[in-house]
């Protein structure tokens, strides 16, 4: 018999907003048609191993707090084994399609040892593709890790060593490769520590010509080897560094532009990185939908009375809904998926708390979904924001936009028209209809 490590619960089902069992959806339904799509491929569904399986709960002051039966005695490579046979019970028994993964989360790092690690690595590897294909449950994307270790301390793609840069680039070799093995819809890079603590020691222009390099040699090697699923930039602005260069959708844009990789790379906005960057989820899903670069979503939200990446499960309706909003009116996700890159808190100690966590996030999101599908539906929104920009619909308006007039050919049109007014932008109006939505 093969070990459970999750006997406390069955497999989590839609039960409805009435129901009293916890360990249930209420809203989440991933067959219920919305928007004329299954709930479940409107969101797309990751866990990411990261936090959820190896995540113990230390924190700067205190040591881990969690229950975690699959690290329960045997060498490094039998936990590994475990743990990656309770990932897959885990999202079976949750329901959710896809998964995500650093290549250390999976496999340890062998000191010492390039090829013995890629061989553990190999192993791991072997086993998760047998338990996709057992379970029908798919890789969303893979990365590698290219910030614990203390080599990339200095960054990774962007350290001033020579064979850091060089050992980050045979580590993303060998992900993309096992990434191309597990079949993943797409590959991240999340730059770690490819930022500075202080430019006085830091050659910023020629870290970023060598972070271009490197992500050109992926690119050349996805098609080097014809792996076709999507390159993903994380943007994040700070944390672990004081300034990490892919500081937010619009840096990452000009980045990607200026080195000639925007056909290359679309993003993955992470909830809390927005704010972080001072902006809200909302703003950095709208820039990239909006410039073709939305590729996948890290949900999760972060706390407004703490300034760092708390990672916590995304609860917030208002925010769940503008995403979706955004997403519905944008195509919606294709390759991506909305990945949970979020723990549970340091307090909240068995494994049961993990479908707590992972239920209330699915659920927010259903609930999203439902209230974005109503709101575009309803089309008092969209009606008020197309009237907003409704003189813009004239033949003049047409002529500026298409560049057919200049300066010199506006101006005796306003001094005819002399404009002293514009129309009312109606924000309370539309706070009102999102919460009447709500
Ligand atoms: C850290 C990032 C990380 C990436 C994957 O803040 O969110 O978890 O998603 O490397
Ligand atoms: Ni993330
Ligand atoms: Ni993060």
């Amino acid at each position: 018999m093969a070990k459970v490590y999750f006997p406390e619960v069955e497999k989590v089902v839609y039960e409805g907003a009435d129901s009293q069992n916890p360990l249930s959806f209420k809203h989440y339904n991933p067959d219920e048609l919305v928007a004329g799509k299954p709930m479940r491929e409107h969101l797309r569904f990751a866990v990411c191993y990261w936090h959820t399986m190896k995540g113990a709960g230390a924190d700067p002051f205190g040591v881990g707090t969690r229950v975690m039966p699959w690290c329960d005695g045997g060498d490094e490579m039998t936990i590994a084994e475990h743990t990656m046979r309770a990932n897959f019970e885990f999202i079976s028994k949750l329901g959710v399609g896809y998964w995500c993964f650093h290549d250390r989360d999976i496999a340890p790092e062998a000191e010492g040892d390039f090829v013995e690690t890629n061989k553990r690595l190999d192993r791991i590897v072997a086993l998760a593709k047998g338990l996709q294909d057992e379970t029908g449950i798919r890789l969303l994307w893979g990365t590698a890790c290219l910030f614990a270790h203390p080599r990339f301390m200095s960054g990774a793609a962007t350290s001033p060593n020579l064979d850091a840069f060089v050992h980050a680039a045979a580590q993303v070799k060998k992900a993309i490769e096992v990434t191309h093995e597990l079949g993943g819809a797409g590959y991240v890079f999340w730059g770690g520590r490819e930022g500075y603590d202080t430019l006085m020691n830091t050659d910023l222009r020629r870290e970023l010509e060598h972070l271009a390099r490197f992500l050109h040699m992926a690119v050349d090697y996805k098609k080097q080897i014809g792996f076709e699923g999507q390159f993903y930039i994380e943007p994040k602005p700070k944390e672990p560094t004081t300034h990490q260069y892919d500081h937010d959708a619009e840096a990452c844009y000009a980045f990607l532009q200026h080195h000639g990789l925007v056909d290359h790379l679309k993003l993955n906005i992470e909830a809390n990185h927005a704010t972080l960057a001072g902006h809200s989820f909302h703003h950095e899903l709208e820039f990239a939908a909006s410039h073709g670069l939305l590729g996948s979503i890290d949900a999760n939200r972060g706390d407004e009375l703490l300034g760092w990446d708390t990672d916590q499960f995304p609860t917030n309706l208002y925010d769940t809904t503008m995403c979706m909003y955004t997403l519905l009116r944008h195509g919606g996700l294709t390759t991506g998926g909305l990945n949970f890159d979020a723990k549970v808190r340091r307090q909240s100690t068995e494994p049961t708390d993990l479908f707590h966590a992972h239920i209330g996030g699915m659920d927010a999101f259903a609930r999203g979904l439902k209230i974005a599908a109503k709101l575009i539906d309803e089309g008092r929104i969209e009606g008020l924001v197309s009237g907003r920009y409704g003189t813009w619909d004239s033949e003049l308006g047409r002529k500026i936009e298409a560049d057919e007039v200049g300066l010199a050919d506006l101006e005796p049109i306003a001094h005819e028209r002399n404009v002293t007014s514009v129309a009312s932008s109606r924000q309370e109006l539309i706070e009102n209809l999102i919460n009447d939505a709500i």
